[in-house]
């Protein structure tokens, strides 16, 4: 017996983990461990010397127990003060820096403008960016093979779809669900083979559409007027040119002089103290009828404008390219 209090104690030297010292339970006091096997032996004695051996080993047992506990508590508490250790923040470190980027410029524009037409009473209507020929020209009288399709440089997907190239389809769908009164905006992505200072292949427009009996040209110069006065001042001059687009007629390209030289001309309006802003005219009966809208009855305006152009006369931008290069720098500006 006292050989194994020894080699326990012995045992429990090298004892430096809770690892260590389950391995050492299971030897001395496991189901095979040298405890357990010394009861065993027990019935092999001659049956006066049991009590007392069986005492001898019951006591081992116990004090192996207790040494056992305490030395688990020990060790937790060492674990425990390790590993606290190891977790602890040194307050004396400097912060890692995050940096935090800002709304981008042109969903800042966007917004901005959409805002300005919900107040005047226009919902928002959207449409696929993957567009079938028919909405993105037929219905917009733009004929198979008519030279005006070349007016923009389109994306093709398959035989009949195309990346839209504007957003003047969703008029057509719009004006397909429901009857008029109509008088919705239509922002969205549009896509165009083209890539310069002031064209990206990707850029944004906000088309406008409003249908009624009685609408007129009038009405169609009001609602931009005030549209313009808001997003560049009220004292910012609008001038409505002759212009030609298939789905409206007559058309006209939208100007506002020049806010960078206030009219004198400069480099930015290229000497001629105005800038394009927007295309517009009114509805071309001829789409009408593919919506089976009844064209002595009803009519109608419609507008589409680029909000990259928008956000770059408003920001001083000269180049469109900046946009689309997330470079924090020039984002943070906003
Ligand atoms: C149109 O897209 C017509 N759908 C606008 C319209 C709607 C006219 C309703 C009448 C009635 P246009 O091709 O001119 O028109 O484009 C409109 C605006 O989009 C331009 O004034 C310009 O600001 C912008 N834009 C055109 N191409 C690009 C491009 N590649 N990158 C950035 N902006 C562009």
């Amino acid at each position: 017996m006292t050989a194994i209090k020894d080699s326990f104690f012995s045992d429990i030297k090298s004892v430096n983990s809770l690892n260590d010292l389950s391995g050492l339970k299971v030897k001395y006091l496991g189901k095979k461990g040298v405890l357990t096997s010394e009861m065993k032996s027990l019935s092999s004695l001659p049956a006066d010397e049991r009590p007392s051996y069986g005492k001898k080993i019951n006591d081992l047992k116990t004090l192996i127990e207790a040494e056992i506990d305490r030395l688990e508590s020990g060790l937790k508490n060492s674990e425990m003060k390790q590993q606290l250790l190891s977790e602890s923040l040194d307050i004396t470190l400097p912060g890692k820096y995050t940096p935090f980027g800002a709304e981008h410029p042109i969903n800042r524009t966007l917004t901005e403008i959409v805002d300005i037409f919900v107040k005047m009473g226009f919902s928002i209507e959207e449409g696929p960016e993957v567009e079938l020929d028919y909405y993105n020209f037929e219905a917009l009288n733009f004929p198979k093979n008519h030279p005006a399709r070349d007016m923009q440089d389109t994306f093709f997907v398959g035989d009949n779809t195309v990346l839209r190239t504007h957003t003047s389809p969703v008029q057509v769908r719009g004006m397909e669900k429901r009857r008029p009164p109509v008088r919705f905006i239509a922002p969205g992505k549009v896509y165009r083979c083209d890539a310069d200072m002031t064209h990206t292949p990707l850029f944004h427009q906000v088309e406008g559409l409003m249908v009624d009996r009685h609408v007129t040209f009038s009405n169609l110069k009001g609602i931009l007027v005030t549209f313009l006065h808001q997003m560049f001042g009220p004292e910012t001059p609008v001038r409505f040119r002759p212009s030609f687009f298939p789905f409206t007629e007559p058309s006209a390209e939208v100007d506002i002089g020049c806010i960078f030289c206030k009219g004198a001309g400069c480099r930015v309006c290229k000497g001629s103290g105005w800038l394009e802003i927007l295309g517009a005219g009114m509805v071309n009966p001829r789409v009408f009828e593919y919506v089976e809208y009844d064209t002595e009855e009803f009519a109608g305006f419609a507008f589409g404008m680029g909000v990259e152009r928008i956000a770059m006369l408003k920001y001083s931008i000269d180049d469109i390219r900046l946009f689309f290069e997330n470079d924090i720098r020039f984002l943070r500006q906003f």
